[in-house]
């Protein structure tokens, strides 16, 4: 049974007892949906058992009569903070868990590194799963993720991307997400679109006011309106690393030794063919003018999670590594799962950077939460330890808060080969970029939460209201220092996403951030009630700009607003 809750919903039987030859069924008495998702998995990755289960319906769980006696944790892919132990007690055998085999070698996408770059958005075929047909995705260039495009800092960059998707997908538009840069080549949500069957070319000048930008991890992914998760979904994404010289100075691991990867979850049917969970999409409707969404996947049960965690476009890949130390670039390209990265040897992993440059000075983590959109510039060693496989997978975050929580599945394997030499160095203090100087009053409040109701229609809101691309919220005078404060009041959690800047934050919930916050960022976790103040000056543009959710679903369905630099 699953209660009717609130932030911290709950199984109402936490503890489910299945002996001789019982069934399980499961009531969701909740208004939101949920799932039953056992944490051990089978020989070929996939949990034991995996049932959604929409609020207001009962479902059983057929895979629990087959399994093998034993204690099996179960949790909510939607809520990972819901979590339960199903205890089976039968004679005879059954399925239990089986170890993970981590067959697949991880794939680092191909690099780009000129200056003009040009990339064919279309169909192809997508070695996922280990086994089976590929898996037929939207692409950039004909692979998922698309190719990293590596660039030195302050380097004029231009990308062309050709609209060749099939005509259903329609006109797309394309946001390198982090980078500063000016709103027509922003990827805006409904304007200066990429028709299908034509291109459009993006400048980058990798600059911020004047000079050339700090060391990053950017992404570029798919921006249009109402159809950002499923363009995403679909395979529309792909890294980009900005470097600067204080960087290539700090004698960080390079080459093979730094490791780009992309994490995001994807579900597949028969064949391998990619699940379509927006074939439920919901449907839109106005009230006075704004918009919002009636079906059963409307606010708030729209948020769109896989069973494959994937790593690179690959389920469960390893990697041959020396004994060496090495840099990772995490991002969480999600829709809406979260992930907590930690390490099976139980070192820690030593945050060096966030998406938007370094740290003042590295921070050693247990585990390193990561909403939608947000990366995290990390360094492993593994140093005496060779012959060993060292896991890396998402766990369960342990921050004690009540908002949503985190996926729980192993990510991929390195295997630590022979040792080898390693010069680079693991430094005490970083070239962190400069931070601005902040004002003492704030600008502007944005406040995150959710309308209406599933039966007139709901929709997920900034400031009371859902998005609408003609009106404009604020107004900024290019120039300024500005701080604004960013509010959750809605149930779950959110990761807010600003464009136009680089952005410092002040204050989480009042206090100073925890180190790993104290670097340039671009999207933030808000848990249920938090509150965070952030600052940045807005300079070189003007024109309109986005600010919103970055769970793709919450985006699609309300959670943004229009920012306008004016002069
Ligand atoms: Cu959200």
């Amino acid at each position: 049974m699953i209660n009717r809750g609130d932030a911290s919903k709950s199984y109402s039987t936490p503890l489910v007892t299945v002996s001789g030859d019982g069934t399980l069924s499961v009531t969701n008495l909740d208004v939101y949906d949920h799932t039953v998702t056992s944490i051990a998995l089978a020989g070929d990755g996939t949990p034991l058992f995996d049932v959604k289960v929409l609020h207001g319906t009962t479902v059983a769980i057929p895979a629990v009569d087959g399994l093998a006696s034993g204690s099996y944790d179960f949790y909510c892919r939607f809520h990972p903070n819901m979590r339960g132990t199903l205890v089976v007690d039968r004679s005879g055998g059954g399925t239990a868990p089986e170890p993970v085999a981590f067959d697949q070698p991880l794939v680092i996408p191909s690099v780009l590194s000129g200056p003009h770059v040009r990339l064919r958005m279309r169909e192809a075929g997508v070695r996922i799963l280990p086994t089976g047909p590929l898996t037929r995705m939207w692409t950039f260039g004909g692979t998922w993720p698309g190719p990293t495009i590596t660039r030195p800092a302050g380097r004029a960059t231009s990308v062309t991307f050709v609209n060749a998707l099939p005509k259903r997908a329609g006109s797309m538009t394309v946001h390198l997400h982090g980078d500063h840069h000016d709103p027509v080549d922003d990827g805006q949500p409904t304007q200066f679109l990429i028709p299908r069957g034509a291109a459009r070319t993006y400048y980058y000048p990798l600059t911020y006011g004047g000079n050339p930008e700090p060391s990053s991890f950017f992404w570029y992914h798919d921006h249009r309106m109402d159809h950002t998760a499923r363009n995403n979904w679909r395979g529309l994404q792909g890294m980009f690393l900005v470097s600067d010289a204080a960087d290539r100075r700090l004698h960080l691991p390079t080459g093979v030794r730094d490791v780009p990867l992309m994490v995001a979850d994807r579900s597949f049917g028969n064949h391998n063919r990619l699940a379509n969970p927006f074939a439920t999409a919901p449907a839109m409707v106005h009230h006075g003018g704004q918009m919002f969404f009636v079906g059963p996947s409307a606010p708030p049960n729209d948020a769109t999670t896989g069973t494959h965690v994937l790593v690179n476009g690959r389920f469960l890949p390893h990697l041959d590594v020396t004994a060496t130390r090495y840099r990772l670039r995490l991002l969480n390209a999600s829709s809406a799962s979260a992930y907590a990265f930690a390490l099976s040897d139980g070192r820690p992993l030593i945050q060096i950077g966030t998406g938007n440059g370094l740290l003042p000075r590295p921070v050693a983590r247990e585990q390193i939460l990561l909403g939608p959109a947000q990366r995290a510039d990390v360094l492993v060693d593994f140093h005496g330890e060779e012959g060993t496989a060292v896991t890396l997978r998402s766990v369960p975050r342990s921050d004690g808060s009540a908002g949503t929580g985190t996926r729980i599945a192993p990510l991929m394997e390195f295997r630590v080969n022979g040792a080898a030499t390693d010069d680079s160095v693991l430094p005490t203090k970083l070239p962190a970029p400069e931070l601005v100087e902040p004002p003492r009053r704030v600008s502007k409040t944005w406040t995150f939460d959710l309308t209406g109701t599933p039966a007139t229609g709901s929709a997920w809101t900034i400031n009371g209201r859902p998005f609408d691309p003609h009106r404009v919220d604020y107004e900024v005078p290019l120039g300024v220092t500005q701080r604004w404060r960013l509010r959750n009041t809605s149930e779950v959690t959110h990761y807010v996403h600003i464009h136009a800047g680089q952005w410092r934050t002040l204050l989480r919930d009042g206090k100073a951030p925890p180190p790993w916050e104290r670097g340039l960022e671009d999207t933030w976790r808000l848990d249920p009630g938090e509150v965070v103040e952030v600052a940045t000056r807005f300079t070189d543009y003007t024109g309109p700009f986005m600010i919103h959710c970055h769970m793709l679903d919450h985006e699609d369905h309300g959670m943004m607003a229009r920012f306008d630099v004016v002069r």
